[in-house]
């Protein structure tokens, strides 16, 4: 691991930086090439020893992108984008990590990013007009801005189970699977959870293991994703302009290929509608059966026709009836909760050596030394595996204990759930910008196109300030106020909010129940932040109160 260049940069006694970022994963780097590239001095601090950000936490086996290969890449670089061949239609996370660890490489971002070192606090001075940011190894520095690009699935939802710190086995989680592995051949296996993570390692696991019970909270709607080597066809159809295919995108609401054929799901016969929802099964990609028809997130009746065909498609696969009906979601719509895709989950409760346990029958009464008692039995294992997600989105902001003008933090600010305007910016928190943050399209769209947008704008204020001498920009509770009650309108036109999911905080005890993105689509937003910038900042405050200008652009053009 090389050090960073810049040890020290920014600290008491020496000049201010003009940017700290939170985070070396795909935003923040990002973020360090991009800011970099406009002449800011700059520093990241990453938690992890390497970068990757949750890729490289997320090493657990099957993990794998969502969202296709060709899509789920930087778009910034056109030289970038035609010179990395990806393998497969949907990337493992190794190979994840390589193609970040080339972008590293070839952006030459190590230099700038403090690895090892979480920040662990952020406090505004509101006099000198500087954030000052202190780190888990022990730095203090100074910087004007501060971005936060710490993702918005990277705070692990810790199990607390009773009696997990008496189990003599091993357990371990997949959102910080241990680099050096996990030996699950022939063992006693249990994991519980069954989201994405679940999803795509219960497969994999049930090959190693000698015996698997997975234990389910919420059965969960799960296609087939179709994995294969990339389409020669499909790659050089792309790659004869992927910029245009990156622009097409942009036009679609979720950043990625359209897949709509219909408005209404009512608008084709049940025949027509059940061939279109097979053609969709069968070809696999993204979990896009709810962007078929432009009603399946908006008309109850609409989306109960996906859900029903995914259920019929369960009890076709599974073998025992009862496992199929405890398989099969039917206390929420499709798609409200984050939908999955799969490598023969449903087909892998066919095995001899796999068990569900379905925990709304028998939950989980506490971790014995021995494995795991339920109110009906008490089973043996060697290993277990919390696959319980995580505190998304607001989790990582508020585990940075924040704090803004007059000290108030951001756990005080957000008491009752996350205030943005944008997603970007917290009344009261000056100079701080959050990179997908809550109330941005983030989680519902591909995350990549949601970070460049998101790191492009703010350099792009940065720029304007710079060339206008200001030094402080902030939003108001009026102009978050009402943010917040169009992305809470938005969201009450879908059937999002009928779902207990993480998208509404849901998986956290505690939590505030507020949905936590911009449901409304990537052009709408991407647009209003346009807008917004160009009507001189609307609902911003751009000032500079009482210092000198900040430097004159020094346009450094990255490599
Ligand atoms: P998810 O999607 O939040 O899934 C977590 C799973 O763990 C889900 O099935 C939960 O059940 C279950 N869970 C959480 N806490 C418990 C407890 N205490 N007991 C039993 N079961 C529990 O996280 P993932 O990591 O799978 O995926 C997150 C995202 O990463 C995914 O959407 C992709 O965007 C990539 P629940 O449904 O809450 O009842």
């Amino acid at each position: 691991m090389e050090p960073s260049n810049n040890t020290g940069a920014g600290a008491q006694g020496s000049a201010p930086l003009d940017v700290v970022i939170v985070g070396a994963g795909f935003a923040g780097l990002y973020a360090v090439h991009k800011y970099r590239g406009l002449g800011f001095s700059l520093r990241a601090f990453e938690a992890a020893p390497e970068p990757g950000g949750t890729w490289w936490w997320n090493g657990y086996p099957g993990a794998r992108c969502d969202v296709e290969s060709l899509d789920y890449c930087y778009g910034f670089d056109e030289g970038l984008m035609n010179e990395w061949k990806w393998s497969e239609r949907f990337a493992t996370q190794p190979e994840i990590l390589r193609y970040v660890e080339h972008v590293v490489e070839r952006f030459d971002l190590r230099r700038d990013i403090t690895f090892n070192a979480r920040v662990t606090s952020a406090v505004w001075d509101d006099a000198a007009n500087l954030w000052t940011v202190g780190t888990s190894n022990g730095e203090r520095v100074r910087t004007r801005f501060l971005v936060t690009a710490a993702g918005c699935l990277s705070l692990p939802n810790t199990p607390n189970f009773p009696g997990l710190s008496g189990f003599k086995g091993k357990w371990c989680q997949t959102s910080a699977w241990p680099k050096e592995g996990v030996d699950l051949r022939g063992k006693r296996v249990a994991v519980i959870g069954t989201g994405s993570s679940g999803i795509q390692a219960i497969p994999v696991i049930a090959e190693q293991a000698a015996h698997l019970t997975v234990f389910q909270r919420t059965p969960q709607f799960t296609l087939p994703q179709v994995n294969r080597p990339i389409d020669p066809e499909y790659e050089a159809k792309v790659r004869a302009d992927y910029m245009a295919h990156r622009q097409r995108n942009l036009k679609n609401p979720a950043g990625t290929p359209r897949l709509l054929i219909a408005d209404s799901a009512f608008d084709l016969t049940e025949e027509e509608r059940n061939a279109a929802y097979e053609k969709k099964w069968r070809s696999g990609g993204a979990g896009g059966i709810s962007a078929i028809f432009g009603d399946c997130m908006k008309n109850l009746a609409a989306n109960d026709t996906a859900a029903e065909f995914v259920r019929a498609k369960i009890r076709e696969i599974v073998q025992d009836p009862d496992v199929a009906e405890a398989l099969s979601p039917r206390d929420y719509p499709i798609a409200t909760k984050r939908i999955c895709i799969d490598t023969d989950y449903y087909a892998t409760f066919n095995r001899p050596n796999v068990r569900l346990v379905d925990m709304r029958v028998t939950p989980i009464e506490q971790i014995t030394p021995e494995g795991i008692k339920t109110p009906a039995e008490e089973i043996p294992f060697d290993v277990i595996v919390f696959a319980t997600g995580f505190d998304a989105v607001t989790g990582p902001l508020l585990a940075m204990n924040i704090q803004g003008v007059g000290g108030r933090t951001l756990k005080e600010a957000w008491a009752d759930g996350p205030h943005t305007y944008l997603g970007l910016m917290v009344a009261g928190f000056p100079n701080l910008l959050t990179v997908t943050g809550p109330g941005s399209p983030s989680i519902l769209i591909n995350v990549i196109v949601a970070i460049e947008q998101h790191v492009n704008w703010i350099g792009d204020t940065m720029v304007h300030m710079r060339e206008h001498g200001l030094s402080r920009i902030e939003t108001d509770e009026a102009a978050q106020e009402a943010w917040g009650e169009e992305v809470r309108d938005v969201a009450n036109q879908t059937l999002f909010p009928l779902a207990k999911s993480w998208y509404n905080g849901d998986n956290i005890e505690g939590k505030p129940r507020v949905f936590l993105a911009y449901v409304g689509g990537y052009p709408t937003y991407a647009e209003r932040c346009e807008k917004i910038a160009k009507d001189g900042y609307t609902g911003f405050h751009l000032s500079a109160p009482g210092h000198a200008p900040a430097r004159e652009a020094r346009r450094t053009e990255p490599a």
